[in-house]
């Protein structure tokens, strides 16, 4: 039941005394990097958890400022890898990892993996980036440390992924939602029944946002259970949080990271319940910790005891992020609730994107969504009825109205890593 069941069941009193004692010697180790020499200069042995607080927060600016070196704590000989999650604009940030980094990080994802039901039994199919992106290799030598056969595919090539499905049997997969759709229908168009031709068991899921809504359409499509799987790449990667069998909120493992949730204009610490920003601090990672990091990840961390006996608190899923909010016309909108809205229409297709313009200086929402089977079938009338329906619905979700059209399905751009699903062309000339 439990991957390590002293640690994940550890009373949290005790878990926070770990903590205590962790992040103190983690302070010592990232006072070695150049950056919080300086930074945390000021800073002695904290004699509570709560003087965590009064440390400066660090920053993905501070990272990219401090490119390639200014945060690694340790002697660069005893760096064994490098990951890096690629910006749009100036550096790229690195996060460096030792040996001991990279076996913690292997525990930690197998103890993710094990939560969810995996077992060594499991033939494990990894159909994430591997690379500087950290989801392939971090879950893959989660599931090798687990004892599953893994099956290291990478993205993409849907007709190879099913083909290995198919002739292995495999009974685990990883993989980003957005792909799962678009797998989906591969499927569909080749004439392979998920449920019926194939063993699939358990999904994990993850590295982009998604509704509840989402899951449960992977679920019945599949006939899987999909585990919501969260993590960032300064943070190691995928194995920062994780549902358990309960699926109701993700279990962020504390004996190695302290969450905090803040509020993101006073900087505030708020407490368990309250939606705010997700800022995490390492407390067992050599070569690069970070301290009170602002992920930008908007959540809370859920009251109350899990069923399930872990001790570790629970986040819940993903709301967006600080800098997905769209404004419209100067309403806030986050795309999960457009997301949401559409996956609550079962008409409707499950690949959709978001475009942003102006038109007579207002802004204008406009949502394309691929048609399904059971809309292409339907008359010119029916079309319309729908189209109507769904813009009644993301007007009620969002109080905007939006302009809503339907496209032909594969004909939306599809990215081989994480979907993009907004394009903001204001800004664009004509
Ligand atoms: O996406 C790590 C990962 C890989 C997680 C595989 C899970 C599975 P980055 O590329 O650095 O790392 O992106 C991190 O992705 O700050 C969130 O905004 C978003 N994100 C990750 N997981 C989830 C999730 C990997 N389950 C950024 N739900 C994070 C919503 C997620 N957003």
């Amino acid at each position: 039941m439990f991957w390590q069941e002293d640690v994940e069941t550890l009373a949290q009193d005790k878990l926070q005394e770990l903590q205590l004692k962790n992040l103190n010697e983690t302070l010592q180790t990232a006072k070695k990097s150049q950056f919080y020499s300086k930074k945390l200069a000021n800073i002695g042995f904290l004699k509570n958890l709560s003087d965590l607080k009064n440390l400066p927060f660090t920053e993905k600016q501070d990272l990219r400022d401090a490119f390639p070196y200014g945060l690694l704590s340790v002697d660069l000989s005893d760096v064994v890898r490098v990951h890096s999650s690629s910006g749009t604009t100036g550096n790229p940030t690195v996060v460096f990892h030792t040996e001991k980094d990279l076996r913690e990080w292997a525990n930690i994802s197998a103890r993710c993996m094990y939560t969810a039901g995996a077992r060594k039994t499991d033939i494990f199919q990894n159909t994430m980036g591997y690379g500087l992106f950290t989801g392939g290799l971090g879950f893959h030598y989660g599931a090798e440390k687990l004892g599953m056969m893994v099956i290291p595919i990478g993205p993409g090539n849907s007709q190879r992924q099913i083909w290995f499905m198919k002739n292995f049997k495999v009974s685990a997969a990883h993989i980003l939602p957005s792909y799962a759709v678009r797998l989906y229908h591969a499927m569909r168009d080749s004439g392979v029944n998920p449920k019926t031709d194939l063993n699939l068991k358990i999904f994990f899921i993850g590295a982009e946002p998604h509704t509840e809504e989402l899951r449960r359409e992977i679920q019945d499509l599949y006939g899987v259970k999909a585990f919501n799987s969260y993590g960032l790449s300064e943070i190691s990667g995928p194995g920062v949080a994780f549902e358990c069998l309960q699926q109701n909120g993700m279990h962020i493992w504390e004996d190695y990271v302290i969450p905090e949730i803040i509020d993101p204009d006073t900087l505030e610490v708020l407490p368990d319940g309250q939606d705010g920003e997700l800022v995490l601090t390492t407390i067992n990672r050599q070569a690069m910790p970070v301290i009170r990091y602002r992920t930008r990840d908007l959540t809370k961390i859920i009251t109350g005891v899990c069923p399930c006996g872990r001790t570790h608190r629970r986040i819940e899923r993903i709301k967006g992020r600080t800098d997905d909010m769209m404004i419209i016309n100067g309403v806030n909108i986050f795309p999960v609730q457009i997301e949401k809205t559409i996956m609550n229409i079962p008409e409707a297709g499950k690949n959709y994107i978001i475009e942003i313009t102006k038109q007579n200086f207002m802004d204008k929402l406009n949502v394309k969504i691929e048609i399904n089977d059971e809309t292409f079938g339907g008359t010119l009338e029916e079309l319309e009825r729908l189209k109507a329906k769904i813009q009644a619905k993301l007007k009620e979700e969002t109080g905007v109205s939006p302009n809503v059209s339907f496209v032909d399905r594969g004909s939306l751009p599809a990215a081989e890593g994480k979907a993009k699903r907004v394009y903001d062309l204001r800004n664009e000339k004509k």
